[in-house]
């Protein structure tokens, strides 16, 4: 088999797998964790920074989430490669804001619902970034359905496979109704449950 995908659902090897359902491509998953093997040497091989999810697509080994689904996008993309550069600059503008906007944030708030104990300057921190980040996101959603237009891209995936923790942590998306709409649109797709279901 051509492609294997390093990391379980329950990690960011979801937006992995949830990319790799949506193209339909034939992949197999190793069931690392962040706890079972991401340390252990045959892994470090594969990425030596201990972390999931990393891919080995026929001998291209990477690491880092996002990274792994702009390659594999354009790769097999289809539908969800952008149709031209100025788009291919915006799914690449917008996999970045997710990661340095709102991933750090959502994680505190994610994990603040698993722990409550996490002290509240920081969830107060978080609440105040991520309303920062969700303001510009909802202005870049008004009056489309998609980031990039009417279609779903490479950039949704990215960005919504980010702020799915915020489903999971619960956060009230109503101050944001261009993106509470757009992420239900998002996460609602068969193929996301499909990948997080491990099916
Ligand atoms: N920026 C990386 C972060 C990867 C990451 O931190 N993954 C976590 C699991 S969600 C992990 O491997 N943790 C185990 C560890 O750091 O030892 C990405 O997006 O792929």
């Amino acid at each position: 088999m051509a492609l294997t995908i390093y990391g379980i659902p329950q990690s960011r090897a979801l937006r992995v797998l949830w990319l790799a359902k949506e193209l339909g491509i034939d992949y197999k998953n190793v069931p690392i964790t962040n706890t079972g093997g991401s340390r252990e040497p045959d892994f470090l091989k594969i990425n030596p920074n201990g972390h999931i999810p990393a891919i080995d697509d026929d001998g291209v080994v990477l690491c880092e989430s996002l990274a792994i689904n702009l390659y594999l996008a354009k790769k097999y993309g289809g539908d969800l490669q952008p149709k031209n550069i100025g788009d291919e600059g915006r799914a690449l503008q917008w996999s970045f804001w997710a990661v340095t906007e709102a991933e750090g944030p959502a994680l505190t708030l994610l994990m603040k619902r698993m722990n409550p104990g996490t002290p509240d300057s920081e969830v107060a921190a978080a609440n105040t970034k991520l309303g920062a980040a969700l303001k510009v996101l909802d202005g870049a959603l008004a009056g489309k359905d998609y980031l990039l237009g009417s279609n779903f891209s490479i950039a949704d995936l990215n960005v919504a496979g980010v702020l799915s923790w915020l489903q999971m942590a619960k956060f009230d998306l109503a101050p944001y109704p261009n993106v509470a709409d757009w992420l239900g649109r998002c996460l609602g797709r068969p193929a996301f449950a499909a990948a997080r279901g491990g099916k």
